[in-house]
């Protein structure tokens, strides 16, 4: 089973992913779940792993300019963080719209990399403490392991802190 195919892109959206990380030397097996990783949950629950080792591949605007950040599917996204990091005065949430737009890829299966334009990327630094973890494949129910050093180089990816504090009582 292959992703659907999306006009102009050329090749699935698997096959775009499976190019990418080729092209970046990133050694990857894209295995597909029948039961759906559209979410992180989801992707955990099929993986059989926590949600802290799935990544979340984000697009947000900065200073009106898409960018990606690969969070933790454990965190929330602080934009402030994020704007600090980019050095961007406004950072917002992409929407579905310009997700697609800014990617090539649906919400879903956003994979963190083999996007139609390079995009400035990133990185949750509590990804790094897992010795791999998951990242969606260009569909939702396609993902890929790798391990999170290998994931910020082959992405050039800059390392931060983006998450979200928790919330004071301590509950995540
Ligand atoms: N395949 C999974 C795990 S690898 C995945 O892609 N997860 S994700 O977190 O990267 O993608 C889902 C994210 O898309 C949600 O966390 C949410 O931030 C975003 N999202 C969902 N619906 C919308 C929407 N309507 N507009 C903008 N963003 C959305």
């Amino acid at each position: 089973m292959t992703g659907a195919p999306e006009a102009g892109d050329g090749g699935s959206a698997i096959d775009r992913v499976r190019a990418a990380c080729a092209a970046q030397r990133l050694v990857v097996e894209i295995i597909e779940y029948p039961t759906g990783t559209r979410t992180a949950e989801d992707a955990a629950r099929a993986v059989g792993t926590t949600v802290a080792q799935i990544v979340k591949s984000l697009v947000f605007v900065a200073d009106g300019a898409p960018i990606l950040v690969l969070a933790s599917g454990a965190h929330r996204v602080d934009v402030r963080k994020v704007a600090r990091l980019v050095g961007a005065s406004r950072v917002e949430k992409a929407s579905a719209d310009a997700t697609r737009e800014a990617t090539g890829f649906a919400i879903g299966g956003v994979p963190p990399l083999g996007h139609r334009r390079p995009l400035p990327v990133f990185v949750d630094r509590a990804l790094l403490a897992h010795p791999i973890v998951y990242a969606a494949a260009g569909t939702p129910r396609a993902v890929f392991a790798v391990a999170p050093g290998e994931l910020a180089r082959a992405t050039g990816g800059t390392v931060g802190d983006v998450a979200e504090e928790p919330p004071p009582d301590g509950a995540r």
